[in-house]
């Protein structure tokens, strides 16, 4: 049976200045300023992101950075590092990855994440928001926020309301009263034209937006548009997350019926995770040459076990062989009982004449 729709929107806090925090400690506590330097004289650029101590200077993304100085110059200024980002950046979504059921990354620190399959209801789905939280706090060190909603549109609001390292929950029957008193802004997709034209009608908060008939939205802002925001104004979003082909992996995860250290029954769910991944392998028309076993003990630790074969393959009994074995070598080497499994193909590349055999 399944459940309701519930989305996650995860969104990094002050991600450069955090990941720049984290690599030099002595810096924490302090307004911490990323800067863009153009090259053209020693202050010219643009501030990328700062801390939240940053900010309470007036000192935000977009600003030049001779202003940032003039705001305070007792500031710590340093220059992006795209590269360090971006490897946190990774780590953090190969986190989530191992939490849904289908993730869609918006930008560098940002992804949606459908965890419908991963939890029965909004309070478990509470939960779960507390564990990613968690886990990226304990093995990257840095806090996010999150939202979770019935969609998209409402989770990235979610997400937004409680910065930094914050946890906000929408259940479907408080989405309207979460809406109404907020700015029209706050929703994706209202622009500074579309703002002030409601402005112009008087039409401040989503609240005053919901109450608009649909046919005034129409007749104002044209059929596309006009239908938009006014189910936008009232929670109503069911647009899918547009996973990015060539993410690079696939991966399915689902919770044990109790927690178990039985390879039978760790065997048998692996089978049903590794058909679900080879119908998404096929459709995607892919190969891979990595495959991991994913292991969520009891302590809500996530372990990964995985295999690089030879050569790219896309045959379901690889699949299967080398995740039961890798299942098993994982139990033998941490006698944990396991609450989660998952099974995660990567490596991906496209379908070519195969072989179908993978070499344990
Ligand atoms: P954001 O998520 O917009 O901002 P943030 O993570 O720094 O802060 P918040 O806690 O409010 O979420 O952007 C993510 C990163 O993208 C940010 O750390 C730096 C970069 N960025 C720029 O380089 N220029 C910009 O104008 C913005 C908005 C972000
Ligand atoms: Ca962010």
């Amino acid at each position: 049976m399944r459940g309701p729709r519930i989305i996650i929107h995860m969104d990094m806090d002050y991600f450069f200045a955090q990941c720049e925090e984290k690599e030099n400690p002595a810096i924490k506590g302090k307004p911490v300023v990323i800067c863009v330097y153009s090259g053209r004289s020693e202050d010219s650029g643009a501030v990328s992101t700062s801390n939240y101590e940053a900010r309470k200077f007036g000192i935000k993304a977009g600003i030049p950075i001779s202003m940032a100085k003039k705001l305070n110059p007792g500031a710590v200024f340093l220059p992006v590092n795209m590269e360090l980002y971006r490897s946190v950046s990774l780590e953090i979504m190969g986190i989530l990855r191992g939490y849904c059921d289908a993730i869609e990354q918006k930008s560098i620190d940002e992804a949606f994440c459908d965890i419908s399959g991963q939890v029965t209801d909004f309070d478990e789905a509470r939960m779960y928001g507390i564990m990613i939280k968690k886990e990226i706090l304990e093995k990257v060190g840095l806090t996010c926020s999150i939202g979770v909603a019935p969609n998209k549109l409402v989770a990235k609001i979610a997400s937004d309301f409680q910065k930094p390292d914050g946890l906000t929950l929408v259940k479907p029957d408080d989405v309207l009263d979460f809406l109404t008193p907020l700015k029209i802004t706050d929703l994706l997709g209202v622009g500074k034209k579309t703002e002030q034209r409601l402005n112009e009608m008087n039409i401040r908060t989503i609240g005053d937006m919901s109450s608009l008939s649909m046919d005034a939205m129409i007749r104002e802002f044209g059929k596309a548009k006009g239908e938009w925001l006014k189910l936008a104004s009232q929670g109503i979003d069911d647009s899918p997350l547009e996973e990015h082909e060539g993410t690079g992996q696939i991966g399915r995860i689902a919770t044990l019926k109790e927690d178990t250290d039985d390879l039978s029954i760790i065997n048998e769910m692996i089978n049903n995770l590794s058909e679900d991944v080879h119908r998404k392998l096929t459709e995607r028309k892919m190969s891979f040459r990595s495959i991991a076993f994913v292991a969520i003990a009891t302590d809500f630790k996530t372990r990964a076990k995985s295999h690089t074969l030879a050569v790219p393959v896309k045959d379901l009994d690889t699949i299967k062989n080398n995740a039961h074995e890798l299942a098993k070598q994982f139990l033998a080497e941490n006698p944990v009982r396991l609450r989660r499994i998952g099974v995660r193909v990567a490596n991906l590349t496209e379908e070519k004449g195969q072989m179908t055999l993978g070499d344990f």
